[in-house]
């Protein structure tokens, strides 16, 4: 298959780079990508995306700006704020942060010093390096204590949670995280941050477009701060926001500007603007359901086929699946998939034995398949290439694979996927 040359000026002045661009078009059109934190941006995030916003300076804030010519920047920031705050029903929105990681380390900034305890969960139970993980900076700058899921069950244990708290009273407590596939009880963190007396961020990078899309409970009425990439559920360019009330929105601003970086990136703030606008649209509800739908649907065909999944399922976009019992590596079954046309990323699983980088999962997920307008009729096809692609990596069957791929890019031909030449 050769998709269209979509990038004529490209093209001209960079051959050799416009080729990388068409080559990685055509390779997110021809898989199934299921990496839970990737999705397919509409072609109006693209346009956004890639304006000349991207040509001016803005550090400050909107009307306070130390450069000047801001007249259509400031309204573009203004624009994206207002979306940010009617979606997600919060006072203050902060829509400069470069990525998730700054954007957690502008909340250190904001409400802890150097050295002071915090507390996240520990990144091979489910957690982000930036919840304290002792790698990260936020685990060497800061003292990270670390909570996780009990073995049992694969669910937070909040008994722990509540002990861990009250004896290490942590300036600032992290919910969230990056391989989750249970729905987070933000009110039962909550209480216990308000025993601990502990700022409360909910980091819902992974669920921002499930909450935005009423298919995941909202943590606003219940956390200080919610931190969120914007380019996972919610489908939008690769940014960030902090949302709180009122009364964080002066420290969190400037832990943003000028704590952490310098000038915020206009074109993406504009491309923002633009996934928020399409995520208030009541399409993207049932794009919301329809994720969860078919995670659901995904993970009851992948248990029929004999796969253990962390929690035993999922309530929301995102499913681990512990190979153990396959004898196949988490790493070895994902490179396999790969080839198989079905893009994965090995994982840890909870308590797993073996090591990070070469562990005993994978995780799966179904926002990219939804954007491209699969239903729970396909999941069935999904979960059986799945159990062939790990099967055929436990036996080396290069053909096996191969014949997988070829089925995998026949469904994907008949669903384009959005912001992709058709
Ligand atoms: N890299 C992201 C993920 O894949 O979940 C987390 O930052």
């Amino acid at each position: 298959m050769t998709l269209p040359l979509s990038h004529p000026a490209l093209s001209t002045t960079d051959p050799e780079l416009a080729a990388l661009v068409g080559a990685e078009e055509q390779l997110q059109s021809e898989t199934l990508r299921l990496i839970p934190s990737e999705n397919y941006v509409s072609q109006a995030v693209l346009e956004a995306s890639g304006t000349v916003l991207q040509n001016k300076y803005s550090e400050g804030y909107a009307g306070r700006r130390y450069y000047e010519g801001q007249q259509n920047i400031d309204q573009v920031e203004r624009l994206a704020v207002a979306r940010a705050k009617s979606l997600f029903g919060v006072e203050h929105a902060n829509v400069q942060p470069y990525s998730g990681s700054p954007a957690n380390l502008a909340v250190y900034l904001a409400f802890a010093e150097p050295g002071d305890t915090v507390m996240g969960m520990a990144l091979p139970m489910g957690g982000h390096l930036t919840h304290g993980w002792g790698v990260s900076a936020t685990g060497k700058w800061f003292r990270g204590v670390q909570y996780g899921v009990r073995q049992d069950t694969g669910l937070i244990d909040f008994d722990e949670v509540r002990e861990l708290a009250l004896k290490e009273r942590p300036k600032v407590i992290f919910c969230g995280g990056t391989a989750l596939p249970r729905t987070i009880d933000f009110a039962a963190f909550a209480e216990i941050a308000r025993e601990a007396g502990a700022v409360l961020v909910a980091d819902v990078a992974h669920i921002a477009g499930l909450i935005a899309g009423g298919a995941h409970p909202s943590p606003v009425p219940h956390v200080d701060v919610v931190s969120t990439t914007t380019h996972k559920t919610l489908r939008g360019p690769r940014g960030a926001m902090l949302m709180s009330r009122e009364e964080h929105a002066k420290a969190i601003d400037k832990a943003v500007f000028p704590g952490l970086q310098g000038g915020p990136h206009n074109q993406t703030t504009a491309a923002i603007a633009v996934a928020l606008h399409e995520a208030a649209q009541p399409s993207f509800r049932d794009y919301a359901a329809q994720v969860v739908a078919n995670a659901k649907a995904l993970a009851e065909a992948l248990l029929a086929r004999g796969f253990d999944l962390v929690s035993g399922g999922t309530d929301n976009h995102l499913i681990l699946m512990d190979l153990t019992s396959k004898d196949v590596p988490g790493k070895v079954a994902a490179k396999a998939l790969d080839r198989a046309g079905i893009v994965v990323n090995y994982n840890t699983v909870p308590y797993d034995p073996r090591k990070p980088f070469d562990p005993s999962g994978i995780r799966i997920g179904t926002p990219s398949l939804t954007s491209r307008g699969l239903g729970t009729e396909h999941m069935a096809a999904v979960a059986a290439w799945i159990d062939r692609g790990v099967t055929a990596a436990g036996k080396g069957d290069e053909d096996e694979l191969a014949a997988v791929r070829a089925e995998v890019a026949d469904l994907m031909a008949a669903h384009p996927a959005p912001g992709l030449p058709a």
